[in-house]
């Protein structure tokens, strides 16, 4: 750290934009960490008009990376939901979206030395102990941003960032189903509660007096239904392992409704106070995977490609989002690799400033 900027460069990682930062920039103590991060994000703050966070959670998030020391991973990555409008900072969560900026930030800060064409990078994710692999495109030794590879929720296109899993299931509920079934019900509602790399309750919208094709502003404008949702959210906490959820940002609270633009199910996603612009990348994960469950209100909804191999397509408020799903009747969970295209820019790189 310098005695008055800290490194930080602001990326877009598929249709979220965070600050990131090495480990080795920031205070080791993760509570000196915290206060600093809300600082220079400006919360708590509904405008965060002190910081650079965009007045969003979609765009009030963290990334920080070090080189890992681990076998087999290239970068530990642990990443920061920094609340907007209250002064808090959350581990509790992954996100795969601001995932596909790590590995080019990893190259850009000399971490990973980058192969000409496509470098793989293989990072640990430290809020759930997972790994992923990010493929990018790099040429003369730093990452290319420029490409033809589109993503909903995006405007125009960018070189394509290649994320692969294999391991998401029970990521923070140390199980797929971690109630031991796809259907449990709450408050009256018949919910799944799972987590393929990330905790999501999936119910129907129907349920809600809703169709599941409302706006995002129209959702976040309904009182009675956000305060329905948050009281199953706690009550799922615990019920996934996940204790107190009040001060977390997980489990998300995930609507879903028959598909209606060609795809496997609709989506209207709580993340988990806000309506999500579109849909995150592990939750997307954990509501494709929830629809093949026979016993899942989702399942009855969806229109599921046949065969062991799947693409599904999660349709969310501004398009769809394509997952690749291989089953594995070896694998505990029945799932083998998923993995996902996402693209990531870099924005500006400079200096933050907390004082
Ligand atoms: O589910 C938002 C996002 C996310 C998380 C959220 C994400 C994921 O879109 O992997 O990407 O659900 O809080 O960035």
């Amino acid at each position: 750290m310098t005695p008055d900027g800290i490194a930080c460069m602001m990326m877009r990682g598929g249709t979220s934009k965070g600050a990131y930062f090495l480990a080795a920039d920031l205070p080791a103590d993760s509570a000196a960490r915290d206060r600093l991060l809300l600082r220079i994000m400006g919360s708590p703050d509904p405008r965060q008009i002190d910081g650079i966070g965009g007045a969003d959670p979609l765009t009030s998030k963290v990334a920080i990376v070090r080189a890992s020391t681990r076998p087999g991973f290239d970068v530990d990555y642990l990443f920061l939901q920094v609340f907007v409008d209250q002064a808090l900072v959350s581990d509790s969560q992954n996100c795969g979206n601001i995932l596909a900026g790590v590995g080019a930030f990893a190259i850009e800060r000399g971490l990973v030395k980058a192969s000409e064409g496509e470098t793989v990078i293989r990072i640990y994710m430290e809020n759930t102990a997972q790994s992923a692999v990010a493929r990018i495109r790099t040429e003369n030794g730093r990452p290319v941003y420029v490409g033809d590879a589109r993503i909903d929720g995006v405007p125009g296109s960018a070189a394509p960032v290649y994320l692969a899993f294999t391991d998401a299931a029970g990521s923070s509920c140390g199980a797929l189903l971690p109630t031991g079934s796809a259907a449990t019900e709450i408050d009256g509602v018949t919910c799944t509660l799972i987590d393929n790399g990330m905790p999501v309750v999936v119910m129907r919208a129907t349920d809600f007096g809703l169709t599941g094709y409302e706006t995002r502003e129209e959702l976040e404008a309904n009182e009675a239904v956000k305060a329905r949702i948050e009281r199953i959210r706690l009550a799922a906490g615990p019920l996934m392992k996940l204790g107190d959820v009040t001060k977390k940002s997980v489990p998300k609270m995930t609507l879903v409704a028959p598909p209606t633009g060609g795809g496997a199910i609709m989506t209207r996603s709580f993340i988990p106070h806000r309506v999500h612009a579109s849909i995150g990348v592990f939750g997307a994960l954990s509501v494709a995977t929830a629809c093949m469950f026979p016993e899942s209100p989702a399942a009855a909804l969806a229109a599921l490609p046949a065969g062991g191999d799947k693409t599904i397509a999660v349709e969310h408020p501004t398009g769809s989002m394509e997952i690749l799903l291989r089953l594995d009747a070896n694998a505990p969970s029945g799932l083998g690799e998923c993995s996902f295209l996402r693209t990531a820019r870099k924005l500006f790189d400079g200096q933050a400033y907390a004082n």
